[in-house]
C-alpha cells in the first residue's frame, strides 16, 4: 500500500514561515470542506473507518499522532509531528487516529460535502467490500 506524504508547500523566509493549500495545486483534488480535531480525552482513538469515495489531505498543526493505514492485505503507521508534511487519505483505506497528544490539532482537507453513507465504519464491513471486490 502506498501511503503518499506531500511536503513543498511552505514558504519559508527571514520571517517565518507560511504554508498555502491550494485545491488541485499542491493537493491533488479541489477542496470542498476543511474540519479539523482537537481536544481529545486520554487515550482515545478517531477515525477507524474508510471511505467510498472521499479523498483527503491532513497536516498535524500540533502535537503528534500515530495514524495506521490498512487496505486490507497490508497495514502502515505514519507517525505524524510535523506541520510541513501533508499525509494524503485515499478512499477504500481503513485509518484510524492514535496516540493523540493532549496538544495535537489535525486539519483535514476533503474533497466531497459530509455524507454518512460514504463511509464504512465497521472493520468486518470493510474487509467482505475488499474481498469481494466491491471496491472496484
Ligand atoms: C476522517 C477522519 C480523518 C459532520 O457532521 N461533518 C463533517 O464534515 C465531519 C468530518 C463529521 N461530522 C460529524 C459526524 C459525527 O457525528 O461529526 C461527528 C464526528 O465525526 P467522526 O466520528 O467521523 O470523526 P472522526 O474523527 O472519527 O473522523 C473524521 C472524519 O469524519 C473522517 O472523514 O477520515 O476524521
Amino acid at each position: 500500500m502506498k501511503v503518499e506524504i506531500l511536503s513543498n508547500f511552505i514558504k519559508s523566509d527571514s520571517r517565518g514561515n507560511l504554508a498555502v493549500v491550494e485545491g488541485s495545486k499542491n493537493i491533488p483534488f479541489d477542496i470542498k470542506r476543511v474540519y479539523y480535531i482537537w481536544d481529545y480525552p486520554k487515550n482515545i482513538m478517531r477515525g477507524a473507518h474508510a471511505h467510498y469515495e472521499t479523498r483527503q489531505a491532513m497536516i498535524c498543526l500540533k502535537g503528534s499522532c500515530k495514524v495506521t493505514f490498512d487496505d486490507a492485505k497490508s497495514k502502515k503507521e505514519i507517525f505524524l509531528d510535523s506541520n510541513k508534511s501533508i499525509l494524503m487519505i485515499e478512499p477504500y483505506v481503513w485509518h484510524e487516529m492514535q496516540s493523540l497528544s493532549d496538544d495535537c490539532m489535525l486539519i483535514v482537507f476533503a474533497d466531497k460535502e459530509y455524507n454518512e453513507s460514504d463511509y464504512i465504519r465497521s472493520y468486518e464491513d470493510f474487509l467482505d467490500i475488499m474481498k469481494t471486490g466491491n471496491a472496484s
